[in-house]
């Protein structure tokens, strides 16, 4: 229990000192997650009690829902040329601080909302820190009709395919833009080389390998924060 304790409270501390990085005249991408969810409250709670002045966009229909309880009022991705800063959670983060993303099936919103974005700062517990991306699956989203062709070719990639199922298993997972997903397990890879080369497969829209598109600066919930920079 103390483990499970732990690393929520590390997930408030990387989240509220995310928020506090943001500045009134900010413009700010949020993402999805647990952890982005204590960024969204304290956000929030600027807004009200600061009188914090910001303009953003959210990454899934479950962060629009967080951020309007906060009291803040997303507007579409579409509508920003840049953001100055975004924050999100990560499934795994390796020593270079390239990411496994996209447990909530979103990553491929999060990925368009950080390459927007000046800053992209990452928010974690302890346990997302890896020394070898690929323990957690990479999350690939996909179009329906191409999923037999999809599958043939992550597998040519020496990827092991699981299709994405609803928690309550009455059929696959679908993402905010109507696709699917496959989490697939790897031999050791080169991410930066492997995030490429899943998307060049016909009829995949995007995955969570996030090498190019990787954070200026993780921070780390524990007992005291910590700062990973590149
Ligand atoms: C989102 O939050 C996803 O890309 C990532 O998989 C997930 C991490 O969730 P949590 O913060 O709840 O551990 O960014």
């Amino acid at each position: 229990m103390k483990d499970v304790n732990a690393n929520a409270d590390g997930k408030r501390r990387a989240g509220e000192e995310a928020a506090r990085r943001v500045q009134s005249g900010m413009t700010v991408g949020l993402g999805t997650g647990s952890t982005t969810a204590f960024a969204i409250a304290e956000l929030g709670r600027r807004v009200r009690d600061e009188g914090l002045k910001i303009e953003c966009c959210v990454t899934s229909f479950s962060s629009q829902n967080l951020a309007l309880q906060a009291g803040i009022r997303p507007l579409p991705v579409e509508s920003f040329d840049r953001l100055d800063i975004s924050i999100d959670g990560a499934d795994e983060v390796d020593p270079q601080l390239r990411l496994i993303k996209g447990g909530g099936a979103a990553h491929t919103r999060e990925k368009i909302v950080h390459a927007l974005s000046s800053e992209f700062l990452c928010i974690v517990d302890p346990s997302k820190l890896v020394s070898q991306l690929g323990a957690f699956r990479v999350p690939v989203e996909f179009l329906p009709v191409s999923l037999k062709l999809v599958q043939r070719e992550l597998v040519k990639l020496g990827g092991d395919c699981a299709l994405r199922m609803a928690v309550k298993k009455d059929g696959p997972v679908v993402t905010d833009n109507g696709n699917l997903v496959f989490d697939v397990a790897f031999p050791p890879f080169d991410a930066d080389l492997l995030e490429k080369e899943i998307n060049t497969i016909p009829g995949v829209l995007e995955n969570g390998l996030f090498a190019r598109y990787r954070p200026s600066e993780v921070i780390v919930g524990e007992s005291e924060l910590r700062f990973l920079k590149r």
